[in-house]
């Protein structure tokens, strides 16, 4: 069973996609961006792939990549292609090529126009094609600087996109308006520079009168890229480093029981249930302070913003949002006990008036 997400930036408009094996639990990333790395990496452990490789379909000009991050932390090998200049991959991808993940693979195909090295993947079974910022929905790629090439994206486009099966769909690097597929159909038919009947020159022409301004990034993004996307004195995004943490895809700050158990005495825990369930048989966490969610906002100022904090409850779902609470109030170390009060006696720890 083939594992698929379209993950967005919406900063960039970048699509990322998410490629999985059910069976062998292996996963590609296309095109992941630097600032989504750990919202990426949390949606693979929690859908229980392993990444294998992070593959970006050309140097970037508008953001920063998140291969290198995702192999710091991951050890996915990194795959770039060969023509597009950038250093310190682990596989430099020619036309002709496949990454597979599991049983399934990737076939690369070079279509180059918006950059000299820009890759098309097309998935094994020829169903879906990630095509880069070489064909877009109704558009295409720039072709006004980084080796640009109107001419070659015309025919790149004709010869190895255009000549896919017809229903297959088709998933562009970036998107303005927020569409998000098309197939080889709709824009053989459809795409106001490519569509039947379009000839090179014509396409040259609407090319060379597109007007856009430069990427605002784009004088960060292509060095970086061409490292893979080392950040080289960038700030980093990290997981908060007080506590073992983990950062769920819902972009929550979790802890486990034991490690809480291992911090307890050095944090604030606050426990966001009502006053009868704080005494009733699951009992509570010693030195943990009740504030039920509800008063949360307002009792905020009785807690310490400079401390890390933990919150809990029966489940875990009311102190994650309080968590989100006291982010907004300014609280930059807290973090969610994941699975509340259940998990936390389910594992067998100790609580105040709590009935076995
Ligand atoms: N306003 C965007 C422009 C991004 C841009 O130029 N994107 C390139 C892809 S890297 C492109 O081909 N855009 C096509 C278009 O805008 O129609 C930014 O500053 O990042
Ligand atoms: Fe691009």
């Amino acid at each position: 069973m083939l594992i698929f997400r379209q993950l967005s930036d919406p900063t960039s408009s970048t699509y990322t996609y998410l490629l999985g094996d059910r069976a062998s639990g292996e996963a590609v990333l296309i095109d992941p961006v630097f600032d989504q790395a750990l919202r990426d990496a949390a949606l693979l452990d929690e859908l229980g792939l392993r990444l294998v490789t992070a593959i970006d379909t050309h140097v970037h000009a508008d953001h920063v990549t998140g291969a290198w991050l995702l192999r710091h932390r991951l050890g996915c090998a990194i795959a770039v292609a060969a023509a597009g200049g950038a250093k310190g991959a682990d596989r430099y991808l020619e036309h002709g090529d496949r990454v597979a993940f599991g049983a399934r693979s990737l076939e690369v195909r070079a279509t180059p126009g918006h950059t000299g090295g820009c890759l098309t993947l097309v998935l094994d079974g020829h169903g879906m094609a990630f095509t880069g910022d070489c064909l877009l929905i109704r558009g295409t790629g720039r072709t006004d600087f980084q080796q640009g090439d109107a001419r070659a994206m015309y025919r790149s486009v004709h010869s190895q996109v255009f000549t896919l099966p017809a229903d297959c769909l088709l998933y562009p690097a970036h998107d303005y308006r927020g569409l998000t597929v098309t197939s080889v159909e709709e824009e053989r038919r459809f795409n106001p520079r490519l569509a039947q009947g379009i000839a090179e020159d014509d396409f040259v022409g609407y090319m060379s009168h597109l007007g856009l301004a430069h990427p605002k990034q784009i004088d960060v993004a292509v060095p970086a890229n061409l490292a893979c996307g080392q950040p080289e004195g960038r700030e980093e995004p990290t997981i908060q480093s007080w506590a073992p943490l983990t950062l769920t895809f819902a972009g929550i700050h979790e802890i486990q029981p034991a490690a809480l158990e291992e911090v307890a005495g050095r944090i604030q825990v606050v426990d966001v249930r009502e006053p009868e369930e704080w005494s009733g048989p699951l009992g509570h966490i010693t030195g943990a302070r009740l504030v039920p969610l509800g008063q949360l906002i307002e009792r905020a100022h009785e807690l310490d913003r400079e401390q890390p904090t933990v919150t809990t409850c029966r489940s875990g779902a009311r102190s994650a949002q309080a968590v989100v609470i006291l982010q907004r109030l300014g609280f930059t170390r807290a973090a969610n006990l994941a699975g509340g009060m259940i998990r936390w006696r389910a594992a067998g720890l100790h609580a105040e008036g709590g009935k076995d």
